[in-house]
């Protein structure tokens, strides 16, 4: 799919469907201006027959017989005071769906003037491509229509949008790529595919990239991500690519959960608990090696990243980890599993601890953590943990430009009671009430204390099972868009 810019006037522009947004409140203005595409009286009418107000995400769709333009779908963006960047996001997915195959140009008419046009650019671009990815790399036989080809966003200035239009495609490899990780299943994405999928992106765009395997884990005494690692018949690979420009000024490092199937373990999950929908239980991995995949191409200066994913699997043998065994992680603490279901933040630990031993700026992990992150947020919000308040700041700022849902929530130091072994350092779980807090708070034992740290529980986000805005049911790549503004933001920084 090829996204452009275009400067035409909109009644000289040529395309197969027209997407046009319209206003609410002033709708014969903005009729006026389609006065060579389609005869303003008949217009009226339609508008006045179909009761299309300009109201938020209502659709008019219009079949044109004269002319080179087959279609035009008019979208209500609502109230011109109101307009979101994120309403030009829904509205373009929205249409994007109604759009078929055999369509193959397509153009885009907002009202750009109330935006920053790079960032509107880049949003509704965004929203086109993701909207219309599909994935069918499991399908025996391609029954899909084909994608759009060419999409040109109308009355915005080329010459003001070029950097913007040509990040779209780069970030939307990397969340497409995150997708598709998190969809492929347990059997096909086994630990070591995933290091294979980081060697593969490392080759392609020069990052340099070490696989640990489980001896080189064992003389770093990674003892609690080995110990999860165990009750399955194939080995954990332990990934660490790294991205570095010339001199860099700025070192962080990205983590992310990367359990390629979650059985529970012999706290297996049962009843309503959904292990067949675990593998989706590397979704923190997902929007790392996604965000690597970005990064490798846009290449920003100043920035050194490291993305590390402890990948493995947890799952049930002989070998496998007792509810009740003591295990020490690589910081030398001990931990006692209390539930073999929270072995995600025995993976993250001693991921965390290897993490803090690069001395970065910051480190962020996301995780598809706990079933009580879903409860809090829901689907379409992520849980944020940080001490930091600047780092904080930088995420839900760089969240909210991607129109990615995050929320802050409370580091309740004195929760931390609730992980106390009488017999170890730690116990792995904590009672069920503030559950996603306890796994901060137990993460955050393995974290050096003067590196800024924050942790994204992606448990509810990673995944949807509605069909809506930018992202079709499934694996929604959440966290990629996040990142990647996050890294380009600090790249600027002195
Ligand atoms: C938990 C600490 C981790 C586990 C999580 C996981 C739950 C699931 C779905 C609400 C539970 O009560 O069993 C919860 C609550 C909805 N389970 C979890 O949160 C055992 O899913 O396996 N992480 O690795
Ligand atoms: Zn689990
Ligand atoms: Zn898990």
């Amino acid at each position: 799919m090829r996204i452009s810019a275009v400067t035409e006037n909109i009644n000289d522009w040529s395309g197969s469907v027209l997407i046009a947004g319209i206003l609410e409140g002033t709708i014969e203005r903005q009729i006026s201006s389609f006065n060579t595409i389609i005869k303003d009286t008949f217009l009226s009418q339609r508008f006045i027959d179909s009761k299309f107000k300009g109201t938020k995400n209502q659709k008019l769709s219009i079949e044109l017989i004269e002319g080179n333009i087959k279609k035009v779908i008019f979208v209500g963006l609502g109230k011109a005071e109101n307009l979101r960047i994120d309403d030009l996001r829904k509205a373009a997915s929205i249409c994007t769906r109604q759009v078929s195959g055999n369509e193959r140009k397509v153009g885009i008419f907002f009202p750009w003037d109330a935006f920053d046009p790079s960032s509107a650019a880049c949003a509704v671009g965004e929203a086109v491509r993701l909207s219309s990815i599909k994935d069918l790399r499991f399908k025996s036989e391609a029954t899909d229509s084909s994608p759009i080809d060419e999409v040109e966003l109308i009355g915005l200035d080329p010459k003001i949008t070029p950097s913007a239009v040509a990040e779209i495609n780069p970030i939307c490899e990397g969340v497409k790529f995150a997708r598709e990780l998190v969809s492929a299943p347990p059997n096909v994405l086994t630990p070591y595919q995933m290091a294979k999928e980081a060697e593969t992106i490392a080759a392609e765009y020069g990052l340099d990239l070490k696989i640990l395997d489980k001896e080189e884990c064992q003389e770093l005494k990674m003892g609690a991500y080995l110990a999860v690692a165990k009750g399955s018949d194939l080995d954990p690979h332990f990934i660490h690519l790294k991205y570095s420009p010339k001199d860099p000024k700025h070192k962080v490092v990205l983590v992310g959960k990367g359990l390629t199937f979650d059985s529970g373990g012999y706290n297996l999950k049962v009843g309503a608990s959904q292990i067949e929908k675990m593998k989706y239980d590397m979704g923190g991995s997902a929007a790392v090696l996604g965000t690597a995949r970005t990064i490798a191409e846009l290449k920003p200066s100043n920035i050194e990243v490291h993305f590390i994913v402890a990948a493995c699997e947890n799952m049930i043998n002989g070998s496998a980890l007792h509810p009740g065994d003591i295990i020490t992680a690589s910081n030398g603490k001990t931990i006692e599993v209390n539930n073999t279901d929270a072995e995600g933040r025995l993976t993250l630990a001693d991921a965390l601890v290897y993490a803090c031993k690069l001395k970065p700026d910051a480190i962020v992990d996301l995780a598809t953590l706990t079933g009580a992150c879903v409860i809090a947020l829901g689907d379409e919000i992520a849980g944020l943990w940080t001490d930091n308040d600047q780092l904080s700041e930088q995420l839900t700022k760089a969240a909210s430009k991607a129109g990615e849902g995050i929320w802050r929530m409370p580091m309740q130091d004195s929760y931390k009671a609730g992980i106390k072994s009488s017999i170890a350092d730690l116990q792995n779980t904590g009672p069920r009430p503030g559950g996603s807090i306890t796994a901060a708070l137990f993460l955050k034992e393995f974290v050096t204390s003067s590196i800024p740290w924050a942790h994204i529980d992606i448990a509810g986000t990673c995944w949807t099972e509605k069909d809506r805005d930018l992202n079709p049911k499934g694996a929604t790549g959440y966290g990629v868009r996040m990142l990647v503004n996050w890294i380009k933001e600090m790249s600027q920084k002195p």
